[in-house]
């Protein structure tokens, strides 16, 4: 037992993959994903512990430093935790709702009991390795009872939560069987952070409609005075519980490490071009496969482009990276199967050999690879139906701060309230996709001026709201917030 981090977060999952081989030993790697970028560079600055599952099941390495500094406590799950808390609740019922029903969530009752089971694990994790009086950052959807939990173990911490995907409107998130338990489980924190002003807003609306039903006394909240985007040194709204603990709600939107950010090499970006045909233009999708990030439609609008003339299959190459996840749920293989066929369909119908229009890759790449995918594309497509926020958008945004290339976003992104040089796009919409990649690719070779002034908004909007702002906001705020009202 390590009692004494003043400083710990905690996350469903570790930044790192650990397999076991044959032989019993197991080796560890980096695990990429919207949760890592945003929080390595915080917990390196704080020398920090990091609370969480390791990615394998039964088994879990002891407790470890990273090179950087960082010390890794791993969570022992076993082989029903993951299916019922990760696989199911986490991701078959709560990131279903929480993305607005894209796919139909599934209630289930076990789920449940094994969400709460492993709750009270990680909380009793943290509980083990926190010194007395120490902040804990809590971190999303899978983890919305620990704030609950660890006010009852241990009411000397000091606990903040962040959300990294959207919180729906009440109308939907009332569907949920236990939405008592969920609200008064994240009540439990001194300050809830969400992405958006909006997210925030609809927390607050709940709490009012639903917390208020189970016994909570929920005041009325201070309007909310932090936009989107801005360095937010307030908390906007409170919420008073039931033992009258005021409990801060803000909107933090998360960024990116910019000081960690490294130019591919020219030699790297020139090599990958000719690689590819040097083509004129060069449109890249990066998502992790899931159903959300609206992958299939943006290929579709690629392909009716290339079918009706508008863009020249000689000329024009899509490179789409989808890293794998969550792969044993239905829908995510429903979705890679989808997203394949339409891959396959697009270069039989328009590439030659040698020479694919569609360039696709289902694993994950090194980020110096990716940093040169951002270099070469002329025109990224980030299209979600919806996202909480969408750290690629900001990535390929930081690599083009000369002002070149072009972004065309989703307005049901998070990003698209501070990209406001995005050409933005309604992702149910293909003619939509369509219209906007034409528009970007017709400004980058007729209105260079546009274009360039279009993305050197973006890039000085990320450049100065980069991820230590939105850490040192949240932080600011969480030592303030929890004083009793
Ligand atoms: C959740 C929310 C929110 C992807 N492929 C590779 C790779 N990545 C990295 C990207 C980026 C991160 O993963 C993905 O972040 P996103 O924000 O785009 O998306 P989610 O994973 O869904 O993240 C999201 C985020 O949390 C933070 O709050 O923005 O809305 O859904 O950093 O670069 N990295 C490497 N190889 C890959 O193949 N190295």
């Amino acid at each position: 037992m390590d009692d004494s981090n003043s400083f710990v977060v905690v996350a469903n999952r570790l930044p790192v993959d650990m397999s076991v081989h044959p032989d019993g030993t197991y080796s560890i790697s980096p695990s990429p994903g919207g949760l890592v970028t945003g929080l390595s560079p915080v917990l390196e600055k704080h020398r920090g512990c990091w609370v969480g599952w390791p990615g394998t099941v039964d088994v879990a390495p002891e407790p470890f430093r990273t090179e950087t500094g960082v010390l890794l406590h791993p969570v022992v799950l076993t082989a029903n935790d993951f299916e019922g808390f990760y696989e199911g609740f986490s991701n078959a019922t709560l990131w279903p709702l929480f993305h607005d029903l894209i796919v139909t969530p599934t209630y289930n009752t076990e789920w449940w009991q094994a969400f709460r089971e492993v709750n009270l694990k990680f909380a009793q994790a943290v509980s083990e390795v926190s010194a007395h009086g120490a902040t804990v950052w809590v971190q999303d959807y899978q983890l919305l009872l620990v704030p609950g939990i660890l006010r009852q173990m241990r009411p000397d911490l000091k606990i903040g939560f962040f959300l990294h995907i959207p919180f729906p409107s009440p109308d939907l998130f009332r569907q949920l069987p236990w939405r008592e338990e969920i609200v008064r489980g994240m009540l439990g924190a001194d300050l809830l952070g969400f992405h958006l002003v909006q997210n925030a807003e609809n927390f607050l609306a709940l709490t009012q409609q639903v917390a208020g039903a189970a016994g909570s006394h929920v005041g009325q909240p201070n309007t909310l005075n932090v936009s989107g985007g801005a360095l937010v040194r307030e908390v906007g709204a409170h919420v008073t519980t039931a033992d009258g603990r005021r409990v801060g709600v803000g909107a933090f939107p998360i960024s990116i490490d910019v000081e960690a950010f490294e130019r591919a090499s020219t030699s790297k970006v020139s090599e990958l071009l000719t690689t590819l045909g040097s083509p004129d233009t060069v449109f890249l999708g990066v998502d992790r496969l899931d159903y959300t990030k609206g992958i299939l439609q943006r290929l579709l609008a690629f392909e009716e482009l290339l079918e009706s003339g508008a863009l020249d299959p000689e000329k024009a190459v899509f490179l789409q990276v989808a890293t794998p996840s969550r792969e044993r749920i239905e829908h995510y293989r429903v979705s890679r199967s989808q997203v394949e066929e339409a891959v396959g369909r697009i270069n039989g119908r328009f590439g030659r050999m040698g020479h694919p229009v569609v360039h696709y890759l289902h694993r994950s790449l090194s980020k110096a690879d990716l940093q040169v995918l951002y270099a070469v594309a002329d025109v990224m497509l980030v299209t979600p139906f919806k996202d909480g926020m969408n750290l690629v958008a900001k990535e390929f945004v930081a690599n083009h701060r000369d002002g070149s290339g072009a972004l065309v976003l989703s307005e049901f992104a998070g990003a698209a309230v501070e990209l406001t040089g995005a050409y933005l796009c309604n992702p149910f919409d293909v003619e939509s996709i369509k219209r906007q990649m034409v528009a970007a690719v017709h400004d980058l070779e007729h209105n260079p001026a546009s274009a360039r002034s279009r993305m050197i908004t973006n890039s000085e909007q990320v450049y100065t709201h980069d991820v230590n702002v939105w850490a040192n906001s949240f932080l600011t705020c969480l030592a303030d917030a929890g004083e009793d009202s």
